[in-house]
This record gives C-alpha cells, structure tokens and sequence, in this order.
C-alpha cells in the first residue's frame, strides 16, 4: 500500500457518490482544496456500489435554499484537540464560501458531553435550524435528538463517527473515514519502523465510538499476521493529551520493556512523548511511536525524528458535507456512506507535506 492511500471508484456507482467523487476530484489527485489557509477539504474515496440511496422524494422533506435557511452544526468533544478545531473551522469556512450569513450558522459544543449533545441538538431545532450537521459523540444515545430532527423534516448529517440509528429514516448519510483501515495502516507502519519486532502498547480512544472500536481492530487484526509484534499493554487515553501522558507514564513503569506505542490518536501520542522524555528514554528511537490523524503538531515530530508515522484522518469536512445536502436537495440520491480518503506521513513525506497537516 502506498503512503497515501487512493481508493479508486469501480463499478457501477450510486449517481451522487460518483457525482460527489467527481466533483471532490475535480479538486485535484491529492485531495486539495480551493480553500484558502487550510489543508486539503476531504474528498469521497470509495463509491457505494448497488443501492439506490436516500432521495428528498422518499423523505418527504423539502426544499430550501441553503444560504437563507439556518443551517446548525453541532461538534461533540471541546476545541482542545486540532481535530476539534480543523473540524468546526471546516464548517465555518465551507458556509462562508456558500454564502450562509454568520448569523444562520448555528454552532454548538457538547463538551464531550452526551446529554449535552442531545439537547444542543434540539435548541438549535427551537432556534429554526432547517439543515443539521452532527459529529456524534458516542455511537449511540442520540436518537432523541435525531426524533427531534424528523418530527420537523430536518436533514441530519453526520461527520466524523457513525451512530448505530437508521440512515434515511433517522439521519441521511455518514461522511467519515474508514476507521478500521486507518488502524490497519497504522499497523503496516508500526511493522515497518519496527523491522517487525516490538513490544507495544496501545494508546486506547474513548470508549462507546466506532472510531475506538475499528482502530483498536484493524491494528490487532494486522500485527496479529506479525510474529514479532507484541501487544503487551492497551488503556484508554480518552483522545486526550494529559491522559495520554499520564498512561504512558504508569506503563513505562508497568512495562519497563516497552519498545512501541499505537495511540489512536496524535493527541494522545504526543502526551506519550512527554512521558518517554520524562522517563530518560528517546522518543522515535528507544520507543517508537504511530498515531492517527495528521495534526501539525505531530507531523512536526516525525520532521524531528521524535515520531514515526501518523496516519491522517482529515477532518475537513465542510465541502463535503455542504456539497451533499446541496445533492440530497437536488433530488439525488445520496448513499448511507460516504467514506473519505485519507493520507499518512512518515520520515519519507512529513517535510515535504507538513502543510496539509491541521
Ligand atoms: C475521528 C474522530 C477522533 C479523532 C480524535 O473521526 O472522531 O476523535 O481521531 C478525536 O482526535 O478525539
């Protein structure tokens, strides 16, 4: 598998996945965007073959204008993480260009709180939101919100992680990555830099997400095909740096022989770092490190030598949200799944790339 990793469309397509993958191409082979100041926009990599998609007709919802209706988005955990940030500025920066006026674009943080989620959700609904998109804290609970969201024909698209409701009955479509692939690259990277051989432990995301449940697969899935690799130790860091930290410091001692750390993300891998300077040891050398999103603040690392490898998981999903609800309101039909693509960095590209990072 190369480093950046391409998904070409086969078969026969659902038009608006096509249509999007076209359209999202037509941006350019590495994904880039006309978006000024920021990295490449997320583009639509695999194509849902067979089915025939969510249409306006079916839902019985109607048409709008996106740029006079209120339009609400909805973000889960706080602005700490740059995946958090890149995210919601993703947002901000697709409405501006599409001429939504600031004051229709209604944006709300859960705080990594579900309950909160929920009710932000339906407050944006009782402020008139005509369009909803929500990056779901957990896979689950937010069904509430999304009744809320039928009962007053309201498109609900979801970014980021996927929600066990139903697609066209209780939202339209999940934009995302695929998550278990991002786990199994991260493995193919962690059996590169480690010549094979390795005791390692992984930095587990917050539980009650797919996004946890599918890296933590597709990285065992994949090392388990390697001899050498050794998962000796897996706790939650909960995406988050200090916890990352403060984890990684309780397993150096736990596990003095540790040679590897997985953290399913960068958040989490760079607390790790912190923790293995703090130990004596050097991180990238005596403990080698993979991670998963694309911040700069990671890529910057790998530049150092401080760091490995870091698969991206592109959290600008602005154009392609905005691109699909403006197809759902076309009348096309738009598949339950869009899944994006996805780059990596590693000691051959982190220079050279580091502007596509967040
Ligand atoms: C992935 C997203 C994950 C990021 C983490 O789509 O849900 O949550 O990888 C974030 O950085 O906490």
């Amino acid at each position: 598998m190369t480093a950046t990793e391409r998904r070409v469309p086969v078969g026969v397509a659902v038009t608006a996945v096509l249509a999007l993958t076209l359209t999202a191409c037509a941006k350019g082979e590495d994904g880039s965007s006309a978006a000024v100041g920021t990295g490449p926009a997320a583009t639509a990599a695999s194509v849902q073959p067979g089915g025939a998609g969510c249409t306006l007709a079916q839902t019985g919802y109607t048409k709008m204008d996106l740029r006079s209706a209120k339009i609400g988005f909805s973000q889960s955990e706080k602005e700490a993480n740059p995946f958090r940030i890149a995210e919601t500025q993703s947002i901000k920066e697709e409405a501006a260009k599409l001429g939504v006026p600031a004051a229709n674009l209604l944006v709300t943080n859960a705080q990594s709180d579900l309950n909160k989620q929920v009710s932000d959700i339906k407050s944006m609904l009782d402020q008139g939101a005509r369009a909803l998109i929500v990056a779901p804290l957990n896979s689950d609970g937010l069904q509430p919100a999304l009744d809320a969201a039928k009962a007053k024909k309201v498109p609900v698209i979801t970014i980021d992680r996927k929600v066990t409701s139903k697609p066209c009955t209780d939202y339209l479509t999940f934009i995302g990555s695929d998550f278990v692939r991002q786990g199994e690259r991260a493995a193919d990277q962690m059996i590169r830099v480690t010549g094979g051989t390795a005791k390692v432990a992984i930095l587990l995301g917050s539980s009650g997400n797919n996004v946890t449940t599918d890296r933590t697969k597709g990285f065992k899935d994949k090392v388990a095909g390697s001899s050498g690799i050794s998962i000796v130790a897996e706790q939650t860091g909960e995406f988050d740096r200090s916890k990352g930290q403060t984890v990684m410091e309780q397993l150096l001692q736990s596990h003095p022989d540790l040679t590897a750390v997985y953290a399913e993300n960068d958040e989490m891998g760079i607390g790790a770092v912190n923790a293995i300077k703090a130990a004596g040891k050097k991180p990238g050398e005596d403990i080698k490190i993979v991670s998963i999103d694309g911040t700069r603040n990671a890529v910057k690392l790998i530049t150092e030598g401080s760091y490995n490898a870091v698969v991206e998981s592109n959290p600008r999903f602005g154009q392609l949200a905005f691109q699909t609800l403006q197809r759902f309101l076309d009348g096309q039909p738009i598949p339950p799944n869009v899944i994006i693509s996805d780059d990596e960095y590693d000691e051959t590209n982190a220079a050279s790339k580091l502007a596509n990072s967040y």
